[in-house]
Formats: C-alpha cells, structure tokens, sequence
C-alpha cells in the first residue's frame, strides 16, 4: 500500500512510519516539526538523543527497500497538504499530527487556541485533501479513549445502543472530554463522521489510551533511528515519567490520590494497531471506531510497580501524591470494552516487570540527560480563579 504518515517524526508516527516501511509498504512522511520547537519552548528535551528528521531518513533509506519520503511542511497549509496528496496518491492516510499534551492545551488561552485551531483544522484539511484527490483512501485517525471521560457505564467502541421511550437506536457514545486537547478530539472525530456520510470517505478512528515504552525492532537497529521520550511535566505521560522520576532519584508524582484509571498499551501495539486497521479497511461510506488499549490500571496502581522494579534494580523509589493540577475523577468507576483490533489479530504486549525494568534501565543509562527542573506539572487546570492556591512547585522545595 502507499501510506502517507502525517505527524511521522513524532513518538507515536516515527515508529509507526519504520514499521510500516519494514513490512513493505511504500511510505510517506509529512511533519512541521513543531513538536521539536515546542521542547525549546517548554525548555525540555527527549530524554534519549534523537537525530534530525533528515539524518533519521536518512539512516533508514540506506537499508531500506523502498526509501521513505519525508515532506517537511504544515497540514494547516493547505496547498502544502493537497500537492503532497495529489503527488502521492496513498491509499491509506495515517493521521498523527496533532498537538497532543492535555497539559500544553491547558497552559493558557493561547496554548488552548493553538491546539483547537491545529488539530481541528488541520484534520479538516485532511479531510478535504483526501476528497480532492484521494477518496478511497482510507483515513486512520488518532484519537483518544479521553474522548468517553470517565462515565459511570461500560464505555463502548465508540457507539451504544439506545432505548428511549420506546424506540431504539444506536448512537455515538456520550462524549465527556477531559482538556481543551481532549475536546478537539472529540470535535474531529464528529468532522471525520460527517465526511463519510455526505462524500463517502472512509474512515478508522482509533480512540488510542495512553503509551508507554520507547522501542520498537526498526528503531532498535541503529541508534540513529532512536525515538523520543518525553519526561516533563507537560508532554511526559504517566508510567514513562515515573520510571524516569524513580531513575532520578525524583518522588513518582501521583496527582491526587491516584484513583485515575485509564486504558494503556505499548508502543509496539501502537504500531501493529495501525498496521491492522490499514490491512482491514472499512467500506466506502463508513466511520468506525476502535478502542486502542490493551489494559486498564489506575496511576496508583502503575506507581507501585515501578517502586516495585526499581528496588530490584537497586533504586529506591518513593511515591508522593501532589494536588492534582488537573480537573478530573480521583476515584471512579472504569471499563471500557476494546475487542475490536484483537478481533483482527492483535496480540497485546502486556505490560511485564521487565518491560518496567527495560524503560528504568534506559532512564539509568541517560540520567545526565535528566533535567529535574522539568519535572514537576506546569499550571493549574482551575486558571486564574485560583490562584490564591499554593504553588504545586512548593511541594519538593
Ligand atoms: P508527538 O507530538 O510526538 O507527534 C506529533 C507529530 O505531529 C509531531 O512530530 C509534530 O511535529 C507533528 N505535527 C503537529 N502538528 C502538525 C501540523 N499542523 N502539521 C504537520 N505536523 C504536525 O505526539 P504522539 O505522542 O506521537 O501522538 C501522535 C498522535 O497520537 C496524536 O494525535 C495524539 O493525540 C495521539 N495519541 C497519543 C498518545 C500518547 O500517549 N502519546 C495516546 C493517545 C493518542
Ligand atoms: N498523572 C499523574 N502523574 C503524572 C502524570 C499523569 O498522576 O506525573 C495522571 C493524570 O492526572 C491522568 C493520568 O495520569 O489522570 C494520565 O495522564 P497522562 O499525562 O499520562 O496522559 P493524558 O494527559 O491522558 O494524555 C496522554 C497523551 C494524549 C492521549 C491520552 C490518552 O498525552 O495524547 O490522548 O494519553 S487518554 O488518557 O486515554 O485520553
């Protein structure tokens, strides 16, 4: 297939974008690189090296069969994004470019602007773009299990049944979003619904849960092909900052009281999820949504077991429960249905204490890499009305 990678030099789209090219699909890579420009501007970095964007391609064409394109350019631009569909012609669209930290959307009205405008016109732009010049691609959009928030019913793979005085239907699952980010998610996967309705596209939203890990088989072949791996407060999700934070010697920060329960998986599923849904595309016409995840654990839970790893290893880690910066449900009920992608064959890496000893022992191995001023959370979810609260950054002075 000809796969065009939007967002392709990113944490989830580099990977994904090796793994495809490995499997014998011919590839194509679109990507601003904003997501480089926004560690300058947070003043963080990956916590492994990573290489340029052309030095990456690089290193993978000379090895590959068939060489991967890279275009360097903003999905926003729509001239940009239409040659590049109409040069290319794919017949799947993988769609990751999105700004994509809740946190980042939450700084401020500028950073929350920034998101809603980048990824809800941009993925309008995709969407056009594909119906100009390629509508039977399929489109693979990422987006989020924060999509569903945390309601106290079953969530469902993205519709539910429903019997109201006396009639039935079956409906998109009620949308709770979380974040200015989580929200866009939400606004996309509604834009991506209406395209396939009025003009037929079709199209795969894969509402992903959180990531965790870093390498995959192509990444591993050479270290000029590492990925990134975020550690801050702002793009650092959960369990990939608390192997680093117990390397550091930094407490594991558990906002609140660590009820939090959300969908994870590993990089390597993200990967081959995608991979799947390209294999076994829709109909014309028709929106469906996976849920990709492969467990659920609670951020408490997750903390434990690397406290738990980290002692084998010889490091003492201490978990602390900071106020939560954040606006959600420290306790609460969770299980959410993901049959979907098993059905078509994937087969989970579940997460092991020696995945947890393998991302503790590459957070040892890069420790001087490992900025502590970065860590703590940026910002306060409740904005201005509190700002009589103490200061998160107080807790570890
Ligand atoms: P990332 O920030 O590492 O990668 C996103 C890439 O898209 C970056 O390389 C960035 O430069 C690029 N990009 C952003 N806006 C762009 C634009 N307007 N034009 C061109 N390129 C642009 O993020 P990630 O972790 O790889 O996430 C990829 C996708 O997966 C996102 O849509 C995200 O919402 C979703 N997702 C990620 C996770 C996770 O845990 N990382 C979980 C669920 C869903
Ligand atoms: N959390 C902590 N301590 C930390 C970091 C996070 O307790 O140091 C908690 C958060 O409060 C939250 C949970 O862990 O309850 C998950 O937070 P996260 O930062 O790991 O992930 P999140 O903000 O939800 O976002 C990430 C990705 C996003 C993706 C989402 C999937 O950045 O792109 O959409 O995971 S989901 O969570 O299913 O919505």
């Amino acid at each position: 297939m000809r796969v065009l990678v939007l967002g392709g030099d990113g944490y989830c789209g580099w990977p994904t974008a090796l793994h495809l090219s490995a499997a014998g699909h011919e590839l194509a890579i679109a990507d601003n690189l904003v997501r480089r420009r926004i560690d300058e501007e947070l003043g963080t970095s990956s916590l492994t090296p990573i290489r340029s964007a052309d030095q990456r391609i690089d290193a993978w064409n000379e090895r590959a069969g068939v060489p991967i394109d890279l275009f360097v350019g903003d999905v926003l631009d729509y001239d940009f994004l239409s040659g590049i569909m109409g040069e290319f012609l794919p017949s799947a669209v993988v769609h990751f470019a999105e700004q994509r930290s809740a946190p980042y959307s939450m700084l401020d009205r500028e950073h929350a602007v920034y998101t809603q405008h980048n990824n809800v016109i941009g993925t309008l732009n995709v969407l056009y773009a594909i119906q100009e010049h390629a509508p039977s691609a399929h489109l693979v959009k990422l987006g989020t299990m924060g999509e569903y928030g945390t309601p106290n019913i079953d969530i469902e793979e993205g519709f539910i049944e429903v019997e109201h005085k006396g009639r039935r239907d079956r409906l998109p699952f009620p949308k709770q979003p979380g974040s200015f980010y989580h929200l866009t998610k939400v606004h996309d996967s509604h834009n991506i619904a209406f395209a396939c309705k009025v003009w037929g596209l079709r199209a795969t939203d894969l509402n992903q849960g959180v990531v965790y890990g870093m390498v995959t088989p192509e990444t591993l072949i050479d270290e000029r092909l590492h990925n990134r791996f975020d550690y801050d407060g702002v793009f650092g999700t959960a369990l990939n900052r608390f192997c680093v934070q117990a390397a550091a010697g930094h407490p594991i920060t558990v906002y609140g009281r660590g009820g939090q329960t959300r969908g994870f998986l590993d990089i390597r599923d993200t990967v081959r999820c995608v991979e799947l849904a390209i294999m076994n595309p829709p109909a014309e016409g028709e929106y469906r949504v996976f849920n990709q995840f492969t467990e659920q654990f609670s951020v408490g839970e997750l903390a434990e077991m690397v406290v738990t790893a980290a002692a084998r290893l010889g490091v003492q880690g201490r978990v602390e429960h900071l106020p939560n910066p954040r606006v959600e449900a420290e306790e609460h009920y969770y299980n959410a249905v993901h049959t979907r992608l098993l059905d078509l064959g994937l087969e989970p890496h579940l997460l092991s204490q020696s995945l947890i000893d393998s991302l503790l022992n590459v957070a040892i191995q890069y420790r001087d890499r490992i900025d502590q001023r970065v860590i703590l959370p940026r910002g306060d979810w409740r904005g201005s009305r509190q700002h009589g609260r103490e200061r998160l950054t107080t807790t570890f002075s």
